[in-house]
């Protein structure tokens, strides 16, 4: 751990703010001073970041590349602090200044440049790779806007753009002279060298710049500071020279503005860009870079690619950067004259792909006009890899025709070829792996069948997990505490030994400081949604959340359904119920995706009606809090009671929110879906309320679906539906929520929400039972805490090193 000496650490921040900021402390902003105080703490992350790098060239170590659209990172202030030890420390010394310390952390703003579970996973391998002093680094694009803003207006989502810097942004390092290039566009002019070989010359390309920014990634103790490089695009000095030169400014910068337009904003949504071009140059501008930075780190040690694939190891964190394949083979073949057989070798040795959805419309693919306009060599490199691996293929089942049709890279649809991104990846990497365990097994089952036949030994598991240093120690410092003082602080590192805890969940006392802090917990998230909604919500009641991004199969709708059961229950049923409850949700909506947003407006409808109510709003509370983000989820998730984990089962890969909640003690009601299927192995049954139907039932459930014969068996079920189409929960506005009902009654029903219903509401009626019982509840909570150790990112990241990667911790 680092130590901080007060004196030094003030005069280094007074003189930043006069001659970095040229103010005086009287006339410094708060951003001036927020800027000042991450200097100064920079200074204890530099000198141990060079330090680390020399540690590695000196072992001439392998590396592991994360290749990544998306890192969620979070605030870093708080979270640095808390790694290098010195939170408590610098915390005295500002505030000795006479600056508000936790009001600077908060001021932080959020570096959202991530979706959601996809890109905090990443950011959570990177803390753990550090925080276990493995070489392990993240490459990702440099967005001017992040994630946008969510404001709700009338009920209504509205976007406003994250220009996430502007404020500031200290811990971004401009890395001067290590830049990339990256041709794109241009043409193949199909030659012979002079020996008649085919020897294909891309030519007329323009050329992308990728400016380097380096964001350290400082490990728990401190002893390992990794990086992150973001690119920015900008457009070559050179490149429009010559138009300029001919007088036509406007057109010359015009292309300038295109090029750079490529890290201006993150795709806002998690499935539904594939065939935009932007996305595809923003796609092939990353691999491009990272691939150039890896090979020149990779050279700068070594004069032949011999032991590149026992030096390096890259990750492609889903299909968004499966172009490494290409990119990889291209540079060696074309710039460092690599034969062709001896570059893919090098290539699938050193390629890993993850994948992180099962869903159709998730999994990218590209026309081919595309690729021949943006990148026509990566794409006559793909067309050769495809070829080669169909000839293999057709010469291994010659019995079955239809093989090379399902299993080929490039297909083709009505007579429009397309790049199917997955296969590539698939072909081009030596490992596949899933994110859960039955994740895994669909991919290999149902997803992929034919290439889990040819290569069942690249398949493999690799549950993801969260990192217990922001989602306990930073998010819960109560809880953190509670478990030091009771068995010491070991558990920070490694996760698995907080079961130690399980020989206290007879102890009164204990479990009377743990409902303690959960209710210290709910009454902070209280005033958080007393700020934002200016709705009152009552700590004793049940905090039940459903926090994450809005999409039809995670089943926001299903969870508002149970809501209006529960409202319905108390107006006309006259039907007390055992325990008052908050309904809390939180999810931004991707800006296109009509059903999402209707789904929040209708959650806006619900309280808008039963929050007014006076006779339900005593025992039941709707509340939706906007523009979710990590430093919102850091507070949300230590103040809940039930965590909902509820998507129709087979859909949500693994899920990482249902790990942090149970790890701060939320109880989750849930499908047997994603990870839930394994927190349930962990916690045990008694200890989760499981529902709904399983992932072998669905199919059969959607063919034979039957809207009328649920809803004549279920008169609560029709009861809810019948208001769902009705205009009670919008009298302003009649009819707008007709498209929810439809999608349900005639639209097949596809998510399941129907045949779920009756088992979800029982599950939370036995739930709100539970809950009364105190003593109990606090044990369930207990436990779960206890039994989670295995979603600590720090135990996925060792399975990942050392089955995929083989690289070693270096501390
Ligand atoms: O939807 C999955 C989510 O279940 C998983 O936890 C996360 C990290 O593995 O990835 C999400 N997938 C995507 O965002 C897009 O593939």
């Amino acid at each position: 751990m680092a130590t901080i000496d007060p004196s030094r650490f003030r005069s280094t921040l007074l003189s930043i703010v006069r001659y970095g900021f040229g103010r005086t402390m009287e006339q410094a902003t708060k951003v001036d001073i927020f800027n000042s105080v991450c200097f100064a703490v920079r200074e204890h992350i530099i000198d141990r970041k060079i330090e680390t790098e020399k540690r590695y060239a000196d072992n001439d170590v392998k590396r592991m590349h994360y290749i990544s659209m998306e890192f969620l990172t979070g605030p870093l202030l708080a979270n640095n602090l808390i790694n290098l030890g010195i939170y408590d420390e610098c915390r005295t010394i500002v505030n000795d200044i006479g600056l508000d310390f936790d009001d600077l952390i908060e001021f932080e703003p959020d570096p959202a440049l991530g979706n959601g579970g996809l890109g905090r996973l990443a950011a959570c391998f990177l803390d753990s790779l550090a925080s276990m002093g493995m070489p392990g680094f993240g490459y990702g694009i440099n967005y001017d806007y992040g994630l946008f803003h969510q404001s709700i207006i009338g009920g209504y989502q509205h976007e406003r753009p994250d220009f996430w810097y502007n404020k500031s942004s200290p811990w971004l390092m401009r890395m001067s002279g290590e830049k990339a290039m990256v041709p794109v566009f241009g043409r193949i002019e199909d030659s012979e060298d002079m020996v008649g070989e085919y020897n294909p010359m891309w030519v007329e390309w323009k050329l992308i710049v990728g400016r380097p920014h380096d964001i350290a990634v400082v490990g728990y103790g401190g002893k390992t500071v990794n990086r992150l490089r973001l690119f920015s695009a900008w457009a070559s000095e050179d490149f429009d020279i010559q138009i300029f030169n001919e007088g036509d400014y406007y057109r010359a910068l015009e292309d300038k503005i295109r090029f750079e337009n490529i890290s201006k904003i993150l795709y806002p949504s998690d499935s539904r860009d594939s065939g935009k071009e932007l996305r595809l140059v923003q796609e092939y501008f990353l691999v491009a870079c990272a691939v150039h930075d890896i090979v020149s780190i990779y050279l700068n040690q070594h004069d032949s690619f011999d032991m590149f694939h026992e030096k390096v190891a890259i990750q492609l964190n889903d299909t968004h950067p499966a172009l490494t394949v290409a990119e990889l083979m291209r540079v060696l073949i074309d710039l460092h004259f690599v034969e062709w057989d001896d570059a893919w070798q090098i290539t699938t040795r050193t390629l890993g792909y993850t994948n992180h959805t099962l869903m159709p419309e998730a999994l990218e693919t590209w026309p081919m006009h595309i690729f021949k306009k943006v990148i026509p060599r990566h794409l006559q490199i793909i067309q050769e890899i495809d070829r080669r691996f169909m000839s293999m293929i057709k010469e291994k089942y010659p019995d079955d025709p239809e093989k090379p049709r399902r299993m080929s890279i490039v297909i083709d649809n009505n007579g429009e070829k397309n790049i199917r991104m997955a296969h590539l990846a698939i072909v081009g990497s030596h490992s596949v792996n899933g994110v859960a365990a039955i994740h895994s097994e669909l991919v290999k089952t149902r997803l992929v069948p034919d290439f889990y036949d040819l290569w069942p030994e690249k398949f493999n598991n690799k549950t993801n997990g969260v990192t217990p240093r922001r989602w306990i120690l930073r998010a819960n410092p109560l809880l953190a505490q509670l478990v030091c003082d009771t068995i010491g602080d070991g558990w920070i590192l490694d996760l698995g030994r907080l079961r130690e805890l399980e020989a206290h969940c007879k102890e009164t006392a204990f479990l009377e400081r743990l409902l303690m802090i959960k209710r210290k917990n709910k009454v902070r998230l209280a005033s958080i949604i007393k700020e934002t909604t200016y709705i009152e919500v009552d700590p004793e009641s049940i905090f039940d959340i459903h926090a994450k991004r809005l999409h039809e199969y995670k089943r926001q709708l299903l969870n508002a359904m149970n809501i209006i059961h529960i409202y319905f229950q108390i107006r006309d049923d006259n039907i007390i119920p055992s325990v008052p409850r908050t309904f809390i949700f939180g999810g931004k909506a991707a800006p296109g995706y009509f059903m999402a947003k209707l789904v929040i407006r209708f959650i806006h409808g619900l309280a808008e009606i039963i929050n007014k109510d006076s006779k339900a709003n005593e025992w039941l509370k709707v509340v939706f809090i906007p523009d979710y983000r990590v430093s919102l989820a850091e507070k949300m998730i230590p103040g809940a009671d039930v965590s909902e984990q509820i998507s129709t089962a087979g859909m949500e890969a693994s899920g990482t929110g249902n790990m942090k909640f149970a790890m701060n003690g939320a109880i989750t009601i849930g499908t047997l879906d994603g990870a839930n299927i394994e927190i349930a192995g962990e916690v045990g049954e008694e200890n989760i309320y499981i529902f709904g139907h399983k992932v072998d039932e669905i199919e059969s459930l959607r063919r034979e679906h039957d809207a009328d014969r649920f809803l004549n068996s279920s008169p609560a079920l029709k009861r809810v539906m019948d208001a769902v189409r009705s205009d009670i929960f919008c009298p302003d506005e009649p009819g707008i929520f007709k498209p929810l009902y439809d999608s349900i009654v005639h639209g097949g029903d596809y998510y399941c929400h129907m045949a779920d219903f009756q088992s979800y509401t029982d599950a939370h009626s036995r739930l709100a039972n539970d809950y009364m019982d105190r003593h109990n509840w606090a044990v369930k909570s207990l436990l779960n805490i206890a039994r989670t150790g295995k979603f600590s990112s720090d135990r996925t990241i060792k399975e990942y090193a050392e089955e995929i990667w083989k690289i070693k911790s270096q501390i």
